[in-house]
């Protein structure tokens, strides 16, 4: 069968992926492996020459690796896939390989605390400049487009207060600027958006979160056309961002019902966003799917579903959202994200501590601001002890 052309969660349980064929084993095996012995100095020389298919090294690939990475190329549609040793890897190493100093980055400015840090201090000492844009309008994105632009990055939705980017306009925003669009699908998963389709150059997701789905890795990828991968392949084999092949091991098993996952994940978040919408402590509630998010319709259009975060910021400001977060019974207050447990954590204070207070506030990253990965339980119990939590901060 295609499984380019089947659904996608046939792709998640299937692509890339087929019964060992001496062994007939159907878990892929682990390659739990750093280094392969060659059969002699012609084949080990061939190989190193690029002249025959072969493993020589982990860093250099691995097949354990290779499955993950054929997976998330098909679950994406992109030609191919990189996986890395964290999000903020595949982040650092597409920018790392596609930009050099003297060159210019069109970044969003609501983004994990982590990436603004990166493009706004770390890359600028090494003469890789950025631009925020603090809206989710393209035509303020058009004009922080430079001569010198490469890269126009966002995250959509957007972490933490879920903004929703027009990613087929933007892609053209950056095509006509001679710019690479690159997104980060975290929030959305493939289940919910395909970037690529819509005309981005390259997908980056951590797969820490819904990927794996259950907490227990920390891994990233890169996914886009060959040429580009390969240029991240480079840059990877040098700076080290590989991952390990256990790690690769757990992503495939997660995988394979992220399908299911997201579509409870989806429907869950929804019921929580509408309930936290009817509460007398909430003064607004970030939710695309929500008809009060001001990206809405443009979500219903780029997304085939919502995904399972939502914010929502309380009226009682920073005292209310830490009583809240310590009240919470059944959801763990932890930062992270895309866990089949619900998560609650607090921006202003954990992920978001990085961005200077005031493009934090510019951002909507408000005191009061309380971030919710929606997990996979029953939603009246979940919404039962965000009740019980909300009714103690007022
Ligand atoms: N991209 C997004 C959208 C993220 O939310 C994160 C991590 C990363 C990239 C980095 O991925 P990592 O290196 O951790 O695999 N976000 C986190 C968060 O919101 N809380 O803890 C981590």
């Amino acid at each position: 069968m295609d499984l380019e052309k089947a659904g996608p969660s046939t792709q998640a349980v299937h692509a890339g992926e087929a019964p060992e064929p001496t062994t007939g084993s159907l878990s892929p095996p682990l390659y739990q492996s750093s280094v392969y012995a060659f059969q002699d100095a012609e084949q080990g020389a061939a190989i190193f020459a690029g002249s025959r298919e072969g493993y020589v090294y982990t860093r250099m690939g691995n097949p354990t690796l290779k499955t993950l990475e054929n997976k998330l190329a098909i679950l994406e549609g992109g030609e191919e896939a990189l996986v890395t040793s964290s999000g903020m890897a595949a982040i650092a190493t597409t920018v790392a390989s596609l930009a050099r100093a003297g060159e210019h980055v069109v970044s969003a400015e609501v983004i994990y605390g982590a990436t603004y840090t990166l493009l706004r201090e770390f890359w600028p000492r090494f003469g890789l400049q950025s631009t925020f844009v603090a809206s989710s309008d393209t035509e303020d994105y058009r004009r922080a487009m430079r001569q010198n632009t490469r890269i126009v990055f966002v995250e959509t939705p957007s972490n933490p207060t879920l903004e929703v980017v027009d990613i087929a306009a933007l892609a053209e925003v950056a095509r006509k600027g001679n710019a690479l669009l690159v997104v980060d699908n975290t929030f959305a998963t493939p289940m919910n958006q395909n970037p690529l389709a819509l005309g981005a150059d390259i997908v980056v997701h951590s797969a820490s979160k819904y990927l794996g789905g259950h907490a227990d890795v920390i891994a990233g990828v890169v996914v886009g056309r060959s040429d580009l991968i390969h240029k991240a392949r480079q840059s990877l084999r040098l700076i080290g961002t590989v991952l390990g092949p256990f790690e690769a091991w757990l992503i495939l098993r997660g995988l394979k019902t992220l399908a299911l996952r997201v579509a409870r994940h989806n429907e869950n978040a929804l019921a929580v966003a509408r309930f936290l919408e009817g509460h007398p402590a909430v003064e607004r509630v970030f939710y695309p799917g929500l008809e009060s998010h001001p990206g809405h319709k443009l979500a219903a259009r780029q997304m085939r579903g919502f995904g399972g975060m939502v914010s929502f910021e309380l009226k009682g400001g920073h005292d209310a959202g830490i009583r809240m977060v310590d009240s919470v019974r059944l959801c763990t207050l932890a930062v992270s994200l895309g866990d089949v447990s619900t998560l609650i954590e607090h921006p202003a204070s954990m992920t978001h501590t990085s961005v200077p207070v005031e493009e934090r506030r510019r951002g909507g990253i408000t005191d009061g601001l309380v971030r919710l990965s929606v997990g996979i339980e029953d939603a009246p119990d979940i919404i039962a002890d965000l009740k019980q939590a909300l009714d103690r901060t007022t």
